[in-house]
């Protein structure tokens, strides 16, 4: 039985973007909250924050900080969440992790609840919310792969600078203002955060999101890959991934190519995706209606349009997927885990 006064829920790393993002998702759906504790560094340490028309005080995280939480949403880094994780679960709270931090652990269910929240049951104190990029992808194969089998992911990314976080967020706004001005863009931030060179985001494409790794595809890359074959259960699946970062602030979006186990026609795809849990087709290309990221702020479906046959080949399909990054792509997707821990009884 869901607990009549509600759960002491925690956010770890309250005052970024994601962290923002959850406030507002936990407010949207309603969460049975009995306390509220928001946590982030000594420097956000006594800020006010409103949520439902309290006034919260954001303290600095400490290992005590998660005495007598039942649920804690961690978002403020992968090193954070290994240095607290623990000592959360120690406490008895349930950790859901929006880091890459335990995301391929085998003791760690990964999921996205469209996808596979059964995975939920073989949790050990953690659960780890996937990467972005890999969640949008992933609620659109799902589908497929119920009904027509997949062989091979391709994916090309078009990512907002919101998922690098609030101070890339500032960055392209400064940016941008430096260069219609006239002035030399600084750039501290992108690529990734304390690299020894940075490229401007403003005006620019930076088809590198996260560091390289020796195989040449960048951990993002690496992250999607991975991912997506433990989310589908399908460790043999072939997929590959191009991350590119876009001057949009919030919206990812990714041209995503599909080879299927069957032929299909176009007919067939489109009635299986708009069948599909979480996914809003909008894809009649004569009316120019189909998702940009722009429209898919604030809202929390995958968003589905250009589906194409390839014209050499029946089994093989294309298509553009955009989602909030922010939203679907982490707070959302945390606080749905949250929400299925409660159906499911698990907390
Ligand atoms: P952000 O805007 O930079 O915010 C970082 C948050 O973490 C702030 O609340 C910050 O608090 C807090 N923090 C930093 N250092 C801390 C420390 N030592 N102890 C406690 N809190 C600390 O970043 P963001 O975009 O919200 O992303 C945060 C993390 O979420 C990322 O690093 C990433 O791991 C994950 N993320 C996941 C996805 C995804 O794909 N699912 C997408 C985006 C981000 P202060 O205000 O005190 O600095
Ligand atoms: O860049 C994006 O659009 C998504 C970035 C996500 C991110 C940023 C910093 C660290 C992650 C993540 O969730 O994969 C991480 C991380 O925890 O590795």
């Amino acid at each position: 039985m869901p607990r009549q006064n509600g759960y002491h829920v925690a956010i770890l790393g309250a005052t970024g973007a994601v962290g923002e993002q959850m406030l507002k998702m936990l407010d949207l759906v309603k969460f049975p909250i009995s306390q509220l504790t928001l946590l982030s560094s000594a420097r956000s340490s006594g800020k006010q924050v409103e949520f439902q028309g309290n006034t919260y005080t954001v303290q600095e995280a400490k290992p005590e900080s998660f005495e007598g939480v039942d649920i804690a949403l961690f978002s403020a880094g992968g090193s954070i969440s290994k240095q607290f994780a623990k000592e959360a679960t120690d406490r008895g709270a349930i950790v859901i992790d929006n880091t890459s931090a335990f995301r391929m652990d085998p003791d760690v269910p990964l999921v996205v609840p469209e996808v596979n929240a059964d995975d939920l049951h073989n949790h050990n104190g953690i659960i780890a919310n996937p990467n972005c990029s890999t969640i949008q992808m992933v609620v659109v194969l799902e589908p497929l792969r119920q009904q027509l089998g997949l062989q091979r992911v391709v994916v090309s990314t078009y990512q907002a600078v919101s998922g690098a976080g609030q101070a890339a967020i500032d960055e392209l706004t400064t940016q941008s203002t430096q260069m219609l001005n006239g002035e030399e863009p600084v750039a501290n931030v992108l690529p990734v955060k304390g690299a020894d060179k940075h490229h401007p985001i403003a005006f620019n494409a930076l088809p590198q999101i996260d560091v390289f790794q020796e195989n040449g595809f960048t951990f993002e890359e690496m992250k999607m890959i991975n991912e997506t074959k433990k989310i589908l259960h399908l460790p043999l699946l072939p997929v590959a991934a191009t991350c590119v970062r876009l001057p949009i602030v919030t919206g990812h979006s990714e041209s995503v190519t599909v080879h299927l186990s069957q032929a299909a026609t176009r007919e067939q795809v489109k009635a299986i995706l708009e069948e599909g849990p979480g996914i809003t087709v909008q894809d009649q290309p004569e009316e120019q209606v189909y998702p940009t990221p722009l429209a898919s702020v604030g809202h929390p479906d995958v968003f589905v349009g250009r589906i194409r046959q390839d014209m050499d080949d029946p089994q093989v399909f294309h298509m553009w997927v955009v989602s909030d990054n922010l939203l679907k792509g982490a707070a959302y997707n945390s606080v749905q885990i949250a929400q299925e821990l409660i159906k499911r009884e698990l907390v």
